[in-house]
């Protein structure tokens, strides 16, 4: 039993608490001035006072957040994730004590790869209830920390600190969402303590309106020299991971591209829709066959382009265009940059092009180029065409006949992806030509609901298609995303790619062991999957459910989905899948 009498009990100290402003009003203002447009949470009792705030906020119509409660940390963090990677704004996110980070610390982690900013929050107590303050015995009892709450998440975010006086609380909280916007951006943490947000609030005379984070860019210099050598290069590639969640690099790349007909190539692991699928420069995933011919190969926000990390083009001038292109998350990075422009992606790249017209540009060379290239993504639109009209007439559900369907049944679809072994796939088979159209989730297995609730929350009027392992389900918090979705009418479309086990373990089994035991008895551990009924998780909030096996019925089923959708209603399709993936 955590909590004991001092529900009943109302000390004078808290009788006398009138309807002041205090520290909760403190942090709300806080964020009001960071612009903030939700607070996702998932609420612990430190939080009544910032509560108390924002029942002042909407009895008074002040403007400020919009408040969102969440049944699980994950779906917190990583639907800030996904709302940020949309909209490039910081929101912000009220966890538990140290419960709670720990909860949300796969999500947090992730966030810090992707350079999401995001203001965290959680408290603690300082006083444990010996003064006249009672902040409940579970303060005490089991939510102390050693070293305080941000000693838990110190290594997985790029600050976290600490606000125990409600004199600092405003400034700290606008302090501590100023350096997540700062590059390299991701989530900082603060600890706020019961006591600062309980105590009475005087309002700092003067509270300025926060300023948003300067873009910077790279020295005309560097602009210059970098542009005549892509000038005179005579096989220049771009290859870029993760740009294009800004509508304005996404047009940059596209205007730099078409400049001097140079071919795009998406990482494998891109997390966004970079490049214009149908567009004549586009040329899919795969570096190697150009890496021989490559002179100049301009990274993009590409932090790892080579595997194995030292296979890069040999002959290539290599440029690195980024906000930070050496990563702080990686352990061992190999770009083979020999130049960096860094700062702003829009900016660097729009600079280039300035660069690049002031210069003699061989428009003969550039023209031949482009009939090249162009001849390449031809025959990779044919080669994908081809395979998905295979894909139609065959008797198992494979990944190009489900994106083919979806283009026809679901033209709107922008897709979240947390499938594992039929990613490569996905990404090859689905087509965007505007940004947005395609995220995939953040590394650790179980954020993809989180994250397309956020995609979903900044993109209310599109379908969002939820592409999801069977393996990779089952570590989703599903029952609160579900309840979430259904709460506020957020509905996914959510696609189980079920192959009844954990193919990715399997595949490097195999790989390691090729003449091993487990494959010639057949004896797998971490690979088979039982498989439970998991489209009728949809049944908890009426929504749509269904198995399809062949795909013949999957139209039905889409469409039928699509109903449930435009009811509000999330919906489940559990598509079975040939254990090899096609
Ligand atoms: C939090 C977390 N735990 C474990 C893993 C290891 N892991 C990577 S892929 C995978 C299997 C996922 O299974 P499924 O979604 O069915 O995809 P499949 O391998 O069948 O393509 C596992 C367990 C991980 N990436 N993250
Ligand atoms: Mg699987």
């Amino acid at each position: 039993m955590i909590f004991t009498t001092s529900f009943e009990k109302h000390s004078d100290w808290e009788l006398s608490l009138k309807n002041n402003e205090d520290g909760g009003e403190a942090i709300l203002e806080a964020l009001r001035s960071l612009n903030v447009e939700y607070v996702i949470s998932s609420p612990g009792s430190e939080w009544p006072s910032f509560w108390e705030a924002l029942a002042r906020q909407k009895k008074n119509g002040t403007p400020g957040p919009t408040y969102l409660d969440c049944g699980h940390e994950t779906l917190a963090v990583s639907m800030a994730t996904g709302y940020t990677q949309v909209t490039g704004r910081m929101q912000a996110v009220l966890l538990h004590a140290g419960a709670g980070l720990l909860h949300g610390s796969m999500a947090l982690y992730g966030a810090l790869g992707m350079e999401t900013p995001m203001l965290v929050m959680s408290g603690e107590s300082i006083g444990y209830g010996e003064g006249e303050f009672d902040p409940g015995p579970q303060w005490y009892r089991s939510l102390n920390v050693v070293g305080g709450p941000q000693r838990l998440v110190e290594p997985i975010v790029k600050i976290a600190i600490q606000a125990t006086s409600v004199d600092t609380l405003y400034q700290s909280v606008v302090r501590t969402g100023e350096l997540a916007q700062r590059t390299p951006r991701g989530p900082t943490y603060l600890c706020v303590s019961m006591e600062a947000m309980l105590e009475e609030w005087s309002r700092p005379e003067s509270m300025r309106a926060v300023p948003p984070p300067p873009k910077s860019q790279p020295a005309a210099a560097d602009i210059a020299d970098a542009a005549s050598l892509l000038a005179k290069a005579r096989c220049p590639f771009i290859l870029v991971e993760n740009a294009g969640a800004d509508q304005a690099a996404f047009n940059a790349l596209v205007a730099l591209a078409e400049l001097l007909a140079i071919p795009v190539l998406d990482s494998p692991g891109a997390c966004v829709a970079n490049f214009p699928k149908s567009h004549d420069l586009y040329l899919g995933l795969d570096a190697t066959p150009y890496l021989e011919e490559m002179d100049f190969a301009l990274l993009v926000e590409n932090e790892a382009p080579w595997y194995p990390p030292s296979n890069s083009p040999k002959r290539a001038k290599i440029v690195t265009v980024g906000n930070s292109p050496l990563k702080e998350t990686l352990v061992y990075q190999v770009t083979g940059a020999e130049q960096y422009l860094e700062g702003d992606v829009a900016l660097t790249l729009r600079l280039l092009i300035e660069a690049l017209r002031q210069q003699k540009l061989d428009a003969s060379a550039i023209a031949a180029r482009h009939a090249r290239w162009k001849a390449e993504h031809d025959q990779l639109r044919q080669r994908l065409d081809a395979t998905e009209q295979k894909a139609a007439t065959e008797s198992t559900i494979t990944v190009p006949f489900v994106t083919s369907l979806l283009r026809e049944v679901v033209p709107d679809a922008v897709y979240v992806d947390e499938t594992i072994v039929h990613a490569r796939l996905i990404r090859e088979h689905v087509n965007w030509d505007e940004p947005f159209g395609f995220f995939r989730a953040p590394n650790g297995l179980g954020q993809g609901l989180g994250y397309a609730l956020g995609v979903k929350l900044a993109m209310p009027k599109r379908t969002v298609v939820v592409t999801i392992g069977d393996g990779t389900f089952l570590y989703n918090p599903v029952i609160a995303a579900l309840a979430f979705a259904d709460e506020h009418e957020l509905p996914l479309l959510i696609l189980v790619f079920n192959n009844a086990k954990y193919a990715a373990m399997q595949y490097y089994h195999d790989k390691f062991y090729p003449s091993g035991t487990a494959i010639a008895a057949k004896d797998y551990y971490g690979v088979e999957l039982k498989g439970v009924k998991y489209e009728q998780a949809a049944a908890m909030i009426d929504g749509y459910s269904s198995r399809v096996e062949t795909p013949a019925e999957l139209k039905a089923a889409l469409n039928e989905a699509l109903k449930s959708i435009a009811s509000g209603k999330s919906a489940i399709i559990n598509m079975i899948m040939p254990a090899k993936v096609r």
